[in-house]
């Protein structure tokens, strides 16, 4: 049996069509996808097992009961609200949440407890496009669908590495440019990416130089009379005074070069069907607000908005960033699109609710709210379905904070991150499969996530936890919901009740389903008025939402580049992995496209700190050190550097890139400038490297180290600055006791020492040391653990009748890896279709498209970390 949902990962929000034995494909109806999927939703399948789960509540580390649980967590937070006021408790919650379950906390801590003291993830996500959107539409409104890309003639790929965050996006994109070749892409970004592949023009923008891009192109589109009048003089607002900003910047201050500006600007000009997406480049800065609204103004002063091929284009990162935006899950924010500062609204929402207080003002913004935990102000925490001492900017003081709040719970749906493992209490959640509910993805599109899989041990959804606790606290009567369908029932209605208020979120229409209907729901684009009727697009006619309907250009200024000693620390994504890996991680085919934490460094900066090959490096701030192994790529400029952020506590010993991330916050938005780190670099001086391949899962120790899941358990990849190193006694503070048989052989003349662990013939483990980086086949070694092995054969680091070595993964969906692919090469492949015909390489997601790409090109090393 099948059953259609909805993948978790990214905001694309593709259809799925998953079965009880793992088995995923894209479903071909649903209109983000069309039956499409990328490496991360192809393997869904294989996170869905209960390794590592949490399986019942745990109160100080020992599993109890949910009554006791529940009763424990509500008596807490009524004690600690009672004696210190609501302003003491506080939900940190995530994108990851289903609307259900987020409009359930929301109610909760804003109409119930009666503080705003709730935000989100989201904060570090989408806070500075809702604020961007808000102060120029009036509302928070993406206006277009994914349609526009299809229908552009040109795409700005603005702070975005489509290619691996959003790649089904970047698919269609692709598809569309090879049956219109005529349709150009421009990708801005400091760094050049996947997605630089497929733009006809890179434009490798300063940091933090878009808002001089942009106003430039402003001033431009003002000299050469390319400003709409009519749409300006009908619908907007501010033209004058944004134009004098524009006109008021050099556009030199963007870091890019006349010519490249030049080009830029009379493309954009000239071409009536652009669409400029954006992400994450733009949004995590301190002026991310600006960022935004230095892009709408391009938008709204040539009327090209909301027409078929046109307009901006905010793309949202987690599966439910958008869903969460409409139920207030923003401590700024009120459900339903409703204004916290609005007296009528907040009045409006607690009648409904019949709740007996409602917040008054904004609660504190996400690095705020662990300011306060760290001061002592927050007496209980409750994080759901989030990572925050990893994924926050000082993460190392974040946990600090965390430690410090007298009572937190974490709802998770693993018994071990770096946050759970930090709280006093843990409430096991339902996963993904397991669990039904609604999500919106980045076109404003509302689709179901419907289970298919039993819920394991006492495990529960998390609008039931979160209701229960409600319940528990003294408010039963509002939290009494049988299903999922009911919460969504009155979260529609809620916008019914709304109406009167002139808003742009409108899901009326769907306040009557029964609970038939709510399980057939088809995927449908707010707004809603009536059952069935979805909306495409906004804008095009006008109809914002300040109250004279008018649009508003900002006056922005750009700020002035900063020069400083210091290296300036870029972050974001892989292409396999998904945040804080508690998910992607378990796959070994996501595990091997990038399986360390990396830091891009341009060659000239790491030949200038004699960072030899494969050797790592270390970034501190003054207070953490990270280190993490050096990949030299002319990819980032001189004195930029790029980390992924996905890497934990628990899976390296310093991998996690926040601990070295201090940074400020937009000052409207409250995002924080995660793109901006500022770190001195060295040379982590290592004595001795190691490659360890095993059966158990590995706990990182040494002073770097760090796991990843294989075909046949886990590796390790090690270094240690200890002059000489007794390879038995690592291997067995690595694994544990020794039990069997253990083989060693060592080289002198080159200091390498090569040690199995074998029980009943079987080999466990197999550890290699070097004082060079370890130069080994890693398939090798992998494919050799379980197996029957001689010990002679093992520490050769060759598996009986082992094939040529694949290389790390660069198709994972096929597990196609890189030396599979350069022999292809070498025999004659000369274009990505070849490679695909004789390797499968990138004939299923295509994400791997734009590696397989350089690989043709000798130019640009692959993307991988470590051979
Ligand atoms: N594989 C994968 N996909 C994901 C996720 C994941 O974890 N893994 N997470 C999802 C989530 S929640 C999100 S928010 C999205 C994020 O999706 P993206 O925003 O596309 O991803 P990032 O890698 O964070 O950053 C994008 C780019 O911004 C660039 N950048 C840095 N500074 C600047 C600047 O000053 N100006 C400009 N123009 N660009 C700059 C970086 O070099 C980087 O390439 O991805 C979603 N999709
Ligand atoms: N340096 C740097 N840092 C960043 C970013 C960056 O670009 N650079 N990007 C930021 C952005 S945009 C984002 S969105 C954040 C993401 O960062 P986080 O939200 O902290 O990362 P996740 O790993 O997605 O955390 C989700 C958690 O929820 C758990 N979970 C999964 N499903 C469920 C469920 O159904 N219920 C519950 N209760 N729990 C569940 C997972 O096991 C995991 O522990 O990171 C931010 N941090
Ligand atoms: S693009 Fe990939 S991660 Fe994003 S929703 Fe689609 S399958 Fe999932
Ligand atoms: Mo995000």
């Amino acid at each position: 049996m099948t059953t259609c949902t909805t993948c978790p990962y990214c905001g694309v929000g593709c259809g799925v069509i998953a079965s009880q034995d793992g088995t995923i494909k894209g479903d071909a109806q649903h209109p983000a996808n069309f039956g499409r999927l990328c490496s991360k939703g192809s393997a869904l399948g294989e996170t869905i097992d209960l390794e590592g789960r949490l399986l019942a509540p745990m109160v100080g580390g020992i599993e109890t009961g949910w009554d006791e649980a529940t009763a424990l967590v509500a008596r807490k937070f009524s004690e600690a609200i009672r004696d210190h006021g609501p302003e003491a408790v506080a939900i940190y919650a995530s994108g990851q949440l289903l609307t259900e379950d987020y409009y359930v906390a929301n109610k909760l801590m804003k109409g119930f407890i009666g503080a705003a003291n709730i935000d989100t993830n989201s904060r570090l996500c989408m806070a500075s496009s809702v604020a961007g959107h808000k102060r120029a539409f009036g509302s928070d409104t993406v206006p277009g669908t994914y349609e526009d890309l299809e229908h552009a003639d040109l795409i700005v790929l603005v702070g975005s590495n489509l290619a691996w965050c959003h790649p089904v996006l970047h698919q269609r994109i692709a598809a569309a440019k090879e049956a219109r070749p005529e349709m150009r892409i421009v990708n801005v970004d400091p760094r050049r990416t996947a997605t630089s592949q497929l733009a006809d023009l890179h434009l490798s923008v300063a940091p933090d130089g878009d808002v001089a891009l942009f106003n430039g192109l402003l001033a431009h589109l003002a000299a050469s009379g390319r400003v709409d009048r009519a749409y300006v003089a009908a619908h907007v607002n501010g033209f004058d005074s944004a134009l004098a900003a524009a006109y008021a910047t050099d556009a030199v201050d963007s870091g890019l070069s006349a010519d490249d500006l030049a080009i830029f600007y009379s493309m954009w000009a000239g071409t009536e069907k652009v669409v400029t997406v954006y992400s994450q480049g733009v949004n995590q800065s301190t002026c991310g607000t600006d960022k935004v609204n230095a892009i709408l103004n391009c938008h709204l002063a040539t009327g090209r908005i909301g027409r078929p091929g046109m307009g901006p284009f905010s793309v949202t990162g987690q599966p439910n960033a958008m869903g969460g935006r409409e139920v207030g899950g923003l401590a700024n924010m009120l459900a339903n699109h409703l204004d916290i500062e609005n007296a009528a609204h907040r009045d409006a929402a607690q009648a409904f609710w019949a709740s007996p207080t409602m917040c008054e003002a904004p609660g504190l913004k996400a690095v705020d709210l662990f300011k306060a935990c760290a001061d002592g102000r927050i007496k209980a925490l409750w994080v759901m379905s989030t990572n925050p001492a990893v994924s926050l900017p000082d993460a190392q003081g974040v946990a600090d904070a965390i430690k410090n709040v007298p009572f937190t719970v974490v709802s998770d749906i693993m018994a071990r991150t770096d946050t759970g493992d930090l709280a006093d209490v843990l409430l096991p959640a339902a996963g993904w499969g397991e669990k039904s509910g609604t999500v919106t993805n980045s076109e404003r599109r509302i689709s179901r996530q419907r289970a298919f899989l039993p819920v394991p041990g006492q495990a529960r959804p998390d609008w039931k936890i979160i209701s229960d606790v409600a319940a528990a606290m003294g408010w039963g009567h509002a939290f009494a919901y049988d299903s999922p369908a009911d919460v969504f029932r009155e979260h529609a209605a809620l916008s019914a009740a709304m109406r009167p208020f002139e808003r742009d979120f409108d899901i009326s229409g769907l306040a009557q389903l029964s609970d038939a209907e709510y399980d057939a729901l088809a995927p449908v684009q707010w707004p809603v008025p009536e059952a069935g009727k979805g909306r495409a697009r906004f804008f095009a006619d006008g109809g914002f939402y300040h109250p004279d309907g008018k649009a508003r250009m900002l006056p922005v200024t750009a700020p002035a580049p900063v020069a400083s000693g210091q290296f300036h620390l870029n972050t974001g994504r892989n292409r396999d992995q998904w945040h804080t890996m508690t998910r992607t991680g378990k796959a070994p085919r996501l595990g091997t496209h990038l399986a360390e934490p990396y830091v891009e460094i341009h060659p000239g900066d790491a030949d200038a700190l004699g960072l030899g090959t494969a050797e790592l490096c270390v970034l501190s701030d003054g207070k953490n050190r990270a280190i993490l192994r050096s990949l030299p790529t002319d990819r980032v400029a001189r004195g930029a550097l790029f980390a992924p952020m996905h890497w934990t506590r628990q899976r390296a010993t310093r991998g996690t890139i926040n601990t070295v991330v201090q940074t400020g916050t937009d000052p409207i938005s409250g995002q924080p400038a995660l793109k901006f780190g500022r770190v001195r670099a060295s040379r982590f001086e290592a004595r001795w490297y190691g490659f360890l391949a095993c059966e158990d899962a590995v706990a990182p120790t040494c002073e770097y180290c760090a796991v990843a899941r294989t075909e046949t358990g886990w590796q390790a990849e090690l270094a240690g600055v200890s002059a000489a190193v007794d390879a038995e006694a690592l291997l067995s503070q690595l694994v544990g006791a020794l039990n069997g048989s253990v083989s060693l052989v060592s080289d002198a003349a080159t200091g390498t020492q090569r040690i199995a662990h074998r029980v009943d013939g079987r080999l466990r483990a197999l550890l290699f040391l070097s004082p060079e980086p370890v130069q080994l086949s890693r398939a090798h070694a992998i494919a050799a653990i379980g197996q029957d092995a001689p010990a002679s054969a093992a520490l050769a680091g060759r598996a009986a009748g082992a094939q040529p070595d694949p290389g790390p993964t660069v198709c994972a969906c096929m597990s196609v890896g890189l030396n599979d692919l350069r022999r292809a090469v070498a025999d004659g492949a000369a274009s990505v279709e070849a490679l695909g015909d004789c390797t499968g390489a990138g004939t299923n997601c295509g994400a791997c498209k734009p590696e397989l790409q350089g690989l043709l090109m000798p130019a640009e090393p692959p993307a991988v970390a470590a051979e």
